[in-house]
């Protein structure tokens, strides 16, 4: 290796770390698809996030090669370049050789990447077939290569330079990571992310293979925020903002009221969306519910007779940002997205409390706040009134499942799988087409109810609502519980067409608002019918997308062959339904993930919310890629 002659037991163990990883890229990185791609991405720009959330750094520059290459450029203080004592090597290339060594060298401040998906660029590194940094510090310019994460140059020093900063150019290497099709407008989502969460920092993208740009820079932080997340609901009151630091932690919360029904509440720490909320979500819970009870008692809204607000009745269309900056993030939960510290909840207790309080006295929104919750407290009665009823109905008779469900012989969520079919014909050819030793059908008349109009109440009287419910077995709302699910793979199975995107975005907006821990368990699963069956000869092909198509019929070698298009389900019989769509060896299904809950939640609001226009046009662009409708 660069700068020694000979191989050391360091040299050893650096090389077997980076094997380690690219034996086994998932544990590092989670997927090898383009999930796991992107992930790539976001580990370097975090890195410059560090810089920018110790205030050295307001710039981040990512451009996406027509290579296939990816640049992040910041105006940080540079990697270090100096000798590192504990090894004898240049920091430089520790840092980008030794898993996990990025972090030792941090000099305070807050670190966005500690504990959580923070592999380091070490582990990029090792997945690139090169890649080349270049650092300015010291008023110096110095570089390195690498490649599959061994340095083939020595640091380089490439004499004078008047700016500081880091640029990491890197090529994922295509012998582990299996895409380098890029999506600019997911990774561009998670940059305005990170811009509206770290004031005054300015994030440019560029895409060069079609001259896309973006750039985000937020002055207002967590209030810019806010208004794009009510985009198209109708907000009751100017946002209320604070902004504090206690004790270390820095406090940002933003908050508005909407006229909808639906909570939409997002907690970050140190950049990272908690989906787990954690210790300031609780804080500020405890802390909104208080405040609001307290205003309404004093001002005599509440009479003494009266009970106080609950934590569901004061977040009723509330939508809420919760960021939160501390120099030692403890994560736990599974997913390791909940945050831990237990001296925050009281830090953002207090600042939400006094700011709230406050701003309630002087604001006419209290009023309009305390009605919304007063309405809400009426409903939930009769909600919890209507939840309870269907709940008993479905202990009472567990025996007795929903009519029209085809159930499976086997029991036990590890091999069972439940198709939520649209439509009775294509029920019908499901059922008979289906392993019925471990595969249930349940065919949905019509469209469901729109749960993101109505609130649970109402979704609860809904006949196929209650079906899919009771099919399922875990319940809904507070008392959900996954560990009764009664099957492991929930998939859902619509047409091909826009009628069957909108249905197919009705169940997701129904699994999304209501029963979310079954997308984040990895339960949930839309079908992928074939959109042609080709002919030709004695041969059958099925397709299933255009472009597949027109690739095989290129390489016909004869001119002869007969192309079926199927606009629905019901089209296939039982026995081409099986082959195509339900046969687990031969069938393609797409899981469904939230990759950002406050995109999702802007786009199941934009969908199926009251704001028709914007609606509209979002089917209108988006009907024939609906496949990659990742919420
Ligand atoms: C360790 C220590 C210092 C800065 C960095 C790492 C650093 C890492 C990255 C990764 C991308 N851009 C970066 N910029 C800086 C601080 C060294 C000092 O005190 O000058």
């Amino acid at each position: 290796m660069s700068e020694q002659s000979s191989y050391t037991s360091d040299d050893i163990q650096v090389l077997e770390g980076l094997s380690a990883v690219r034996r086994r890229p998932g544990m590092y990185i989670g997927s090898t698809d383009q999930r796991g791609l992107h992930h790539l991405v976001y580990e370097v720009v975090d890195n410059s996030i560090d810089e920018a959330l110790a205030g050295v750094c307001d710039r981040i520059e990512v451009t996406l090669h027509t290579d296939g290459s990816v640049s992040v450029e910041d105006n940080g203080r540079g990697i270090p370049v100096g000798i590192e004592k504990t090894t004898g090597r240049n920091t430089l290339e520790v840092v980008h050789t030794v898993l996990h060594a990025g972090g030792k060298f941090g000099g305070g401040g807050y670190k966005v990447a500690s504990g959580l998906h923070g592999v380091g660029v070490s582990a990029v590194n090792a997945l690139s077939s090169w890649l080349e940094v270049e650092v300015q510090r010291d008023g110096r310019r110095y570089s390195q290569r690498y490649e599959k994460g061994v340095p083939v140059t020595e640091v380089k020093d490439l004499g004078k330079a008047s700016g500081h900063g880091t640029r990491t150019r890197f090529l994922p290497d295509s012998e582990i990571i299996h895409t380098l099709d890029y999506r600019f407008k997911t990774l561009a989502q998670r940059f305005r992310e990170m811009a509206f969460l770290t004031k005054g920092l300015t994030i440019h993208a560029r895409d060069l293979r079609d001259g896309r740009e973006a750039t985000y820079h937020f002055e207002g932080g967590l209030l810019a925020f806010i208004h794009l997340q009510n985009r198209n609901r109708k907000g009751l009151h100017a946002p209320f903002y604070v902004e504090a630091e206690v004790e270390g932690t820095a406090v940002e919360v933003a908050l508005q009221y909407t006229d909808g029904y639906s909570e939409s509440v997002f907690s970050f720490a140190n950049n990272i969306n908690t989906v787990d909320g954690g210790t300031h979500l609780t804080g500020f819970r405890s802390a909104l519910t208080r405040s609001l009870n307290e205003y309404a008692r004093t001002s005599g809204i509440l009479k003494d007779n009266e009970g106080n607000f609950s934590g569901e009745d004061v977040r009723e269309g509330l939508t809420a940002l919760i960021s939160v900056k501390l120099a030692d993030p403890q994560f736990e939960s599974q997913t390791k997205a909940k945050l831990g510290n237990a001296e925050v909840q009281q830090h953002v207790a207090s600042v939400v409390g006094d700011a709230l309080t406050k701003w309630l006295e002087k604001d006419a929104a209290a009023k309009t706040i305390i009605n919304k919750a007063t309405t809400a407290r009426r409903a939930r009665v009769a909600a919890r009134q209507a939840r309870e009823l269907v709940l008993r109905k479905t202990a009472l008779e567990s025996s007795t499942l929903p009519g029209k469900l085809a159930d499976c012989s086997e029991r036990g969520a590890d091999s069972t799988e439940l198709f939520i079919v649209e439509g009775d014909s294509a029920g019908g050819s499901a059922k008979q087409g289906r392993d019925r030793r471990f595969q249930a059908i349940l065919p949905l008349r019509g469209k469901i109810l729109n749960v993101e109009k109505r609130r649970m109440d109402h979704a609860l009287e809904n006949l196929e609502i209650k079906a899919l419910i009771q099919a399922l077995g875990c319940g809904i709302g507070p008392q959900f519980d996954l560990g009764n699910l009664r099957y492991g793979k929930i998939i859902i199975m619509t047409d091909a067409d826009v009628d069957g995107a909108h249905i197919m975005t009705l169940l997701l907006t129904f699994f999304f608002r209501y029963m979310d821990q079954l997308i984040s368990g990895g339960h949930l699963f839309l079908a992928q019918p074939p959109l042609y069956r080709i002919t030709s000869g004695k041969a059958t092909e099925y397709v299933y997308t255009e472009q597949q198509k027109d690739a095989y019929v290129a390489g016909l070698e004869t001119a002869r062959f007969e192309l079926q298009r199927y606009k629905g389900l019901g089209e296939m019989n039982a026995d081409q339904l099986w082959e195509t769509t339900m046969d687990p060896t031969a069938r393609q299904l797409i899981q469904v993930t939230i990759d950002d809950a406050a995109s999702a939640d802007q786009v199941f609001d934009m969908l199926m919310g009251s704001d028709v226009p914007p609606r509209r046009k979002f089917i209108q662009t988006h009907a024939r890629e609906v496949e990659n409708l990742d919420v």
